[in-house]
């Protein structure tokens, strides 16, 4: 369809290079070798996508000799191993969505409400491009509300299953969220619980929360959500020595009951050195003592207390009452949840369970892939 996007090829540095200038004026360069290891060719590639090849298979002073403009597309030969390549211009323009991750949406309580993140559970539960739009919210957003579901026990893990696999934990496949006597965890009292990320403590933490409400007529038991990724934004603009402090000492985490001792060390900001923010693990509860070098922390205390601080502040907050039927799901390394405290009355009853990101984020693809095609 792109018939004329290229407009010009040549080859470089005596072969390491090859540039192409695009119809718009814009110029790329790909260096020879990152083409030959990206060879779509049946001997490069299985039908199945995957590579056959090994950077190992290649010489390491690869050079390109030779660069033809093809019908729709580029055709190379590599000196070093004679190998003929060819790749469609659509492809060498646009290969990069191949691994793009969704771009998180930033958001506090003045860009998102409850009701621009809630779908509908008969809606969202038919599947197709329901399921898509309600997927595509924890993509963007973090988290996603559905409204409407059964008040029945079992219902959070069957939401899973629309998209991926229940990650079993020692709380169970399921876990009950109600105040008992002799609680192992603060999550199964009336207490209030602040911001959070659940299990910081287990390795790797889970990537999905989801929260099911089969109850709640108690006095209060609000839900709470926070973008974690804004509270990390804002807090290097206020003060980047913090944020380098919370991403610079992987903090202990641990849950230790009767039956298990879980640790885990992580930092509160996971920050990669290239890419940036990866994860916010954060968690009052769950912080085990800390480590971190006695003349280093008075700034690290200083760091931890400013974004919590940030994370209480009433414009970062989203509110909302879960009633019985209602469900939300958070994307556990970047969305905190808390609750108001509520009467321990036994009028709260919520059931949870985990799940990973990457089923989640696959189905998504998968079903908004499937409408497109169906629409053509
Ligand atoms: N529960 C609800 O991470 C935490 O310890 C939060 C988790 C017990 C499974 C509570
Ligand atoms: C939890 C939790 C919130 C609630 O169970 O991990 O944070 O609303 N619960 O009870
Ligand atoms: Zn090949
Ligand atoms: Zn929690």
């Amino acid at each position: 369809m792109e018939q004329n996007i290229h407009h010009d090829v040549g080859i470089r540095g005596d072969g390491g290079l090859v540039e192409v200038a695009w119809e718009d004026g814009c110029r790329q360069s790909f260096h020879a070798m990152w083409l030959r290891d990206n060879c779509p060719c049946p001997q490069c590639r299985h039908p199945n996508g995957q590579k056959l090849t090994n950077i190992g298979d290649f010489p390491a002073d690869m050079r390109a000799v030779s660069a033809e403009m093809e019908d729709g597309g580029l055709r190379l030969t590599f000196s070093s191993d004679n190998h003929s390549a060819r790749f469609d211009w659509e492809w060498l323009r646009n290969f990069s969505a191949d691994t793009a991750l969704p771009q998180p949406v930033l958001w506090d309580s003045g860009t998102l409400s409850a009701a621009d993140i809630s779908g509908d559970y008969a809606a969202v539960s038919a599947g197709g491009a329901a399921l898509a739009e309600w997927l595509g919210l924890v993509a963007r957003y973090g988290c996603a509300i559905l409204r409407g579901a059964p008040a029945e026990e079992g219902t959070v893990c069957r939401v899973v299953e629309w998209f991926g696999y229940v990650r079993e934990t020692n709380y169970g496949r399921l876990f009950e969220v109600k105040a008992v006597v002799n609680p192992n965890n603060l999550a199964y009292t009336g207490m209030a619980l602040s911001v959070h990320t659940d299990n910081p403590y287990r390795d790797p933490p889970p990537g999905l929360q989801l929260l099911h409400c089969l109850q709640n007529t108690a006095a209060g038991g609000d839900s709470i959500l926070v973008d974690g990724f804004m509270a990390a934004k804002i807090l290097a603009k206020e003060n980047a020595a913090h944020e380098r402090e919370l991403s610079r000492h992987a903090v202990p985490f641990r849950f230790n009951d009767d039956v298990a001792d879980i640790r885990n060390r992580l930092p509160v900001l996971d920050i990669a050195p290239v890419g940036g923010l990866r994860a916010v693990n954060y968690n009052n509860r769950s912080l085990a003592a800390l480590d971190v070098p006695n003349d280093e922390q008075p700034a690290y205390y200083a760091a931890y207390r400013h974004f919590s601080e940030i994370l209480e502040r009433s414009g970062l907050t989203l509110r909302f009452k879960m009633e019985s039927g209602d469900l939300f799901i958070v994307d556990n390394r970047r969305v905190l949840h808390g609750r108001t405290a509520f009467s321990d009355g036994g009028g709260r009853h919520l059931q949870g369970c985990y799940a990973d990101r990457d089923a989640l984020l696959s189905t998504w693809r998968i079903v908004r892939r499937n409408a497109k095609e169906e629409k053509q």
